[in-house]
């Protein structure tokens, strides 16, 4: 079997007198498991780790297969790099253009002189696009971590608690049930707050009537889980309860319809009609979903704009919401694995609206 490495450079069909040097951590740690500071460069035949001092005992841990080169003080780390790929006979590198600064970037060309620098294509996040098994296994890990610490929360969930409570809780519970960290920052919004898609819990406390959604996700071996539950506290009324059911039904009928060999846009389409035609079509205004791995948002996306074609065992969200300023908002998201002819979701909590 190829290494991730291999895999890159086939993509970018790098020659024998060139480098890919990568910056991005997300990249660093999917092509070499080392998950600190530093670059990384590989090529045919060679692969290393640029780093400082601080850092050259977790590489040697984390990533054994590749070569340490630790900085001098004051050393830049492209200056050093340079070093190394001299003595390969590189004459070629390429660099994650949309990752430098022009400032990084003027620093780069005196670092690396004589050395023609050429950006390259996303050819590793085009590569991470696809899970392996072993990248599957943990964020469905850390889904199932999401999901019991919803679960272990639930009773708490009581009139006169603030959404930072919840926060607090959910997040205590994620990292005691073993995650490494948090995927994004916990999003909780509690009533007239469920309008904000991304609001931040603050000191509301809740009230009868409220729902609250719940946007959270365990990071586990690296790799993020994402999914957003809304339950009631007390009964909600008529039309929350009504949007609930648009949105539990656009989330379920476009997440039966994801499957590999489908356009992105037309997954997100199924979803938008179905709000659309509840007459909700305004209270809907960001994508359906997003891929998920080391990074909370990767591509492809599940967007009206994205029309790339999905493959076999890329994740998604599944994440369909209806916002309504002044009333509150229903988002239910899931994240998936994406099958020959259908996916599998890797979050298993109940979609039923909860009436605590
Ligand atoms: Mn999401």
């Amino acid at each position: 079997m190829k290494t991730r490495a291999e895999k890159i450079i086939e993509l970018a069909k790098l020659g024998l007198n060139e480098a890919i040097y990568l910056t991005k951590p997300s990249n660093i740690f999917y092509v070499s498991g080392y998950g600190g500071e530093g670059a990384a460069l590989i090529g045919h035949g060679f692969c290393a780790i640029v780093t400082d001092f601080r850092y050259t005992e977790q590489v040697t841990r984390e990533a054994p297969a590749f070569d340490v080169l630790e900085i001098r003080t004051g050393q830049r780390h492209a200056a050093l790099a340079k070093e190394y790929l001299s003595d390969h006979g590189i004459n070629t590198v390429r660099f994650e253009a949309d990752d430098v600064t022009v400032a990084d970037f003027e620093k780069m060309k005196s670092d690396m002189d004589g050395i023609s620098l050429v950006p390259l294509n996303g050819e590793t996040e085009q590569v991470r696009r696809v899970k392996e098994p072993s990248e599957l296994a943990l964020i469905r890990e850390a889904c199932d971590i999401s999901c019991k610490a919803l679960d272990h929360i639930l009773p708490m969930i009581k009139e006169g608690i603030s959404e930072t409570d919840i926060r607090i809780a959910l997040e205590f519970e994620m990292l005691r049930l073993g995650a490494d960290g948090l995927a994004f920052n916990t999003i909780v919004a509690s009533g007239e707050n469920g309008s904000l898609c991304h609001a931040v819990p603050g000191p509301r406390k809740l009230r009868k009537g409220d729902f609250i959604t719940m946007d959270f996700g365990a990071k586990k071996g690296g790799y993020c889980a994402d999914m957003t539950r809304t339950v009631a506290l007390g009964d909600p009324g008529e039309e929350l309860r009504r949007i609930y059911g648009i949105v539990l039904k656009a989330q379920q009928e476009s997440q039966d319809a994801l499957h590999a060999g489908l356009i992105a846009s037309s997954v997100d389409a199924i979803a938008r009609d179905i709000i659309k035609d509840a007459g909700y079509g305004s209270y809907f205004g960001h994508g359906l979903g997003h891929s998920v791995g080391i990074d909370i948002h990767e591509n492809p996306r599940l967007s009206p704009t994205c029309n790339d074609i999905l493959t076999e065992n890329t994740t998604m969200t599944v994440e369909p919401g209806i916002y309504v300023p002044g009333i509150g908002g229903v988002r239910i998201e899931n994240t998936c694995v994406i099958g020959a002819d259908a996916s599998e979701t890797l979050v298993y909590f109940t979609k039923d609206l909860l009436i605590l």
